[in-house]
């Protein structure tokens, strides 16, 4: 039997009990013994890079390894991604730092999120599940639970629910409210719903200064605006305000509400609402996004060095280019600016488990071994756990992260690293009973400072027109794009879909071919009728081929994150 923990970027991070090779979830409260498909089908079924290759040729680890030792240098760039969470994919750093090399830094995810809270309160925290178990009402803000956190389910039996979401996801079947809101509108609502809280009175006294100017600021909306962009009923409001009444109230926020450019406005403005009514810092109250898992940690992979965005890397001006566990071909926004980038690169190299859209770009490809097949530690960003990684299966076909980084570093002539037992002891020892020292904050709040104004042009994104004068008279324009994970798949690994799915009322059919266009390009796909589906959304999951040719690679306002939504999309038979 040896115990484990998966590595794959998920708010669970279940614990794995692994015997005879096959895989069982950990028997702890979380887990519950329960894996998801990911782990209990696809992962085995995925065919792997077996062999390294330089354009195109199958050579040993060793002669690839020469060969980045002879391209890597101060002008390459290290790209990371999450496709395996584990904190030993940081190692690598170290070798950018002997380089004096660069480094992609920001976020795909939730960085604008993320700088919001952190504006408001200076730390981002999160809640523990168990902690989230003790709430009596819910409110589910852009979180996909059944599809990307079902362990977190039975922590929401016998709660009210409140269910924000364009879509009527499974979830908001089930809720007591759901407000099927207009996307990219939750920062409105938010401060519509601190507006009519503070209208019945229902604030709570507060340490922090700043509510009477808030509520003025509220009050530089109208009410009919807010109701407008949000397209929301005020009888659904009020549904809405009753329950916010409630003594505990959690309010668990996921990315969907942040993929825009004033995604930091959208969770500072939720946090303000749960200020206002006292739902926070105590038990069974709180805002819960994803949290920032190596808080409080003293990371022995923190360099200085230099940085670049993310989100819109300029990769043709480097010479060689390190892809670690990230597929940026798909994944990262507009995909035909982010090709036409990696094919100016000379040296590009991808290090991975599985081919992908930027294996096929890459002159040298290095096979990584999975998480089940190497040590490392997991800490994870919707609770305080800290999990061992051990190796479940020997293979060879691959190489770790931290054997990548000595043999360069040593090829390089510039130094030693610690072994890395010692590098994984210095995680785990940072935490007792298999708990980060951050948890004992959790509720900690210290400061918090109210939303003063917004730089958003609502209305001019609304109206964005995205192709104008199509000749076909099938087309219709104005679609908002949502792209929300998938069941079957992490991000782009495992299972891959060409759907895009609408409201019947569209006038597609089932199985039948559409076109999407953006500014930034066009994909082909199948038509899925599903009616939960606003009427002026398209949706389009993260793990179709070619979503993010739609997409804009532009720069939230804060937090250096991607914008995925903030866009219009037409639709072509
Ligand atoms: N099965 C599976 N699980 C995963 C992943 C996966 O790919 N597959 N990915 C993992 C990763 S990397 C992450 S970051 C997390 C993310 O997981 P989530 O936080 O759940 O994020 P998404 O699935 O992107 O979107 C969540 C919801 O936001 C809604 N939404 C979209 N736009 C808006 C809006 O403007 N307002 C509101 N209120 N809602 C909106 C979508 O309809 C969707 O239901 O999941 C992790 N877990
Ligand atoms: N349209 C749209 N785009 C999105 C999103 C969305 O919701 N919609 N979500 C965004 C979000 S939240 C995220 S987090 C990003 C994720 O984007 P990426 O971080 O690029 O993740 P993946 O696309 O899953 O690619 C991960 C790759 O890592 C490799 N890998 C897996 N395990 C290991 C390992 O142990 N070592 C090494 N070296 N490699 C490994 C695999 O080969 C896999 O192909 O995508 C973003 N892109
Ligand atoms: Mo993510």
């Amino acid at each position: 039997m040896i115990q484990s923990a998966c590595g794959l970027d998920c708010y669970d991070a279940c614990a794995i009990v692994a015997s005879s090779g096959k895989l069982k979830g950990g028997e702890d409260r979380f887990t519950s013994g329960v894996l998801c498909s990911v782990l209990n089908r696809h992962i085995a079924k995925a065919s792997r890079i077996m062999q390294p290759t330089i354009e195109g040729v199958e050579v040993t680890m060793e002669v690839a390894l020469e060969a980045l030792s002879k391209v890597l240098d101060k002008d390459s760039l290290l790209y990371r991604g999450s496709g395996n969470v584990g904190v030993m994919q940081e190692v690598t750093h170290l070798l950018f730092n002997r380089l004096s090399a660069t480094i992609a830094n920001g976020s795909l995810c939730d960085g604008a999120g993320e700088a919001g809270i952190a504006q408001g309160r200076g730390v981002n925290r999160l809640l523990t599940p168990q902690h989230i178990g003790k709430a009596e009402v819910i409110v589910v803000w852009g979180r996909n639970i059944d599809t990307t956190n079902t362990h977190l389910l039975p922590y929401l039996k016998g709660k009210k629910l409140v269910v924000i979401d364009p879509i009527q996801t499974a979830i908001a079947k089930q809720a007591d409210v759901h407000l099927q809101i207009a996307p990219r509108s939750d920062l409105y609502l938010a401060l519509l719903l601190c507006r009519f809280v503070i209208m019945q009175d229902m604030q709570k006294v507060s340490e922090f200064d700043g509510i009477e100017d808030f509520y003025d600021f509220t009050r530089t909306f109208r009410i009919k605006l807010l109701l407008e962009r949000t397209d929301l009923k005020a009888d659904d409001i009020a549904k809405v305000v009753e329950l916010l009444g409630y003594e505990k109230v959690v309010h668990l926020v996921g990315v969907g509400v942040q993929k825009y450019s004033i995604g930091d406005a959208v969770l500072r403005a939720i946090d303000a609402l749960a200020v206002i009514l006292g739902h926070y810092g105590k038990e069974g109250c709180g805002v819960s996004f994803l949290g920032n898992s190596k808080l409080s940690f003293n990371n022995p992979f923190a360099i200085q060095t230099q940085t670049i965005s993310k989100v819109n890397t300029p990769f043709g001006r480097f010479k060689s280019v390190l892809i670690q566990g990230a597929n940026p071909a798909h994944s990262m926004p507009d995909t035909n600016r982010v090709i036409k980038e990696l094919k100016k690169v000379e040296n590009l190299i991808y290090f991975g488990t599985y081919h992908n859209e930027t294996s096929q770009l890459a002159k040298i490809v290095i096979p990584a071994l999975n998480f089940l097949e190497k040590s490392d530690v997991r800490l994870s960003y919707s609770d305080y756990s800290i999990k061992a990684m051990n190796p479940i299966t020997q293979a060879n076909h691959g190489i770790s992260e931290y054997a990548f980084t000595r043999i360069l570093i040593e090829k390089l002539g510039s130094g030693e690293i610690d072994d890395e037992r010692s590098y994984i002891d210095s995680w785990l020892t940072q935490a007792t009973h298999g708990v980060s020292l951050a948890a004992k904050n959790m509720l900690r709040f210290e400061t918090f400072e109210f939303l003063e104004e917004i730089d958003d042009d609502f209305e001019a994104i609304k109206n964005l027109t995205d192709i104008k004068n199509l000749k076909n008279t099938h087309n219709t324009s104005g679609y908002w794009l949502l792209t929300p994970k998938a069941k079957h798949a992490i991000n782009s690994q495992f299972k891959r879909d060409n759907s895009v799915e609408i409201h019947c009322d569209l006038g597609f059919h089932e199985g039948e071919k559409i076109t999407l266009t953006t500014l930034y390009g066009t994909l082909n796909g199948i038509v899925k009728i599903n009616n939960g589906v606003r009427q002026d959304c398209v949706m389009v999951r993260a793990n179709v081929t070619g979503v993010n040719r739609l997409t804009p690679s532009i720069v939230s306002n804060k937090g250096n994150s991607a914008c995925f939504q903030e866009t219009k999309v037409t639709l072509t038979k």
